[in-house]
């Protein structure tokens, strides 16, 4: 398996974040937005956005890193990175979807004007009114996380996909500064998730290398 990411992408870190969870061989194929090579026709071929991450698994080639993630756990369902249960894999998807259409969309913006080393590499335009924006959406988006982990350590009782598609732009903004204050259980469960090894290694692939 090749996985194409760039460093400091967020996108790209929850994809290896499985990998790394998975705990099985794949290849680094690490490529440079800054440097033209997401819009080369070699990657377009791959992903017609240009976007990273993308998977190439023998003929398969995935983009969108929750889909290349559940790739992963199914192909090995004995790291158990989703539940059994039908039910169980529903209420995964929902997160999934919960942060790809919401949570993440309201931390771009805060992540644009607060992180200064993703500012410098990606070059992006500050944009405060926008920030403001997304901090009133994620005032209505975090405590629903919040309540969910009220009684219990991961957001479908056992670590899953579910956990893994929140650390990297939450951890982005909580690096920014965005306060977890009024979300106890949350700020728990993201430092449990920063924690974990497989995390640990992620972000020094992702962040502190690139
Ligand atoms: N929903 C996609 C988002 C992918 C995405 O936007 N990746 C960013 C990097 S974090 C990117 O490729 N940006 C460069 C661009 O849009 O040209 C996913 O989860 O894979």
């Amino acid at each position: 398996m090749d996985l194409f990411f760039s460093h400091n992408s967020g996108n790209s870190c929850r994809s290896v974040f499985a990998l790394h969870e998975a705990g099985v061989a794949w290849r680094q194929r690490p490529i440079d937005p800054r440097a033209g090579q997401t819009r080369s026709l070699e990657y377009l071929a791959l992903n017609p956005m240009g976007k990273i991450p993308a998977l190439v698994d023998g003929t398969l080639v995935l983009w969108e890193s929750n889909a290349i993630n559940w790739y992963i756990a199914e192909k090995y369902p004995e790291v158990r990175l989703l539940p059994t249960s039908m039910e169980g894999r529903a209420r995964v998807q929902r997160w999934l979807f919960f942060q790809a259409a919401h949570v993440t969309p309201a931390c771009f913006p805060i992540l644009r004007a607060t992180h200064a080393r993703l500012q410098a590499f990606w070059n992006f335009t500050i944009d405060p009114q926008a920030a403001e924006v997304g901090r009133k959406e994620l005032a209505r988006f975090l405590p629903v996380i919040d309540s969910a982990l009220a009684d219990r350590e991961w957001l479908e009782g056992d670590f899953s996909l579910a956990d893994i598609a929140y650390a990297p732009h939450l951890s982005l903004i909580a690096e920014g500064g965005f306060a977890f204050l009024p979300y106890p259980n949350l700020r728990g469960w993201l430092d449990r998730l920063l924690a974990r090894p497989a995390w640990r290694r992620t972000a020094d692939l992702i962040f502190h290398r690139g």
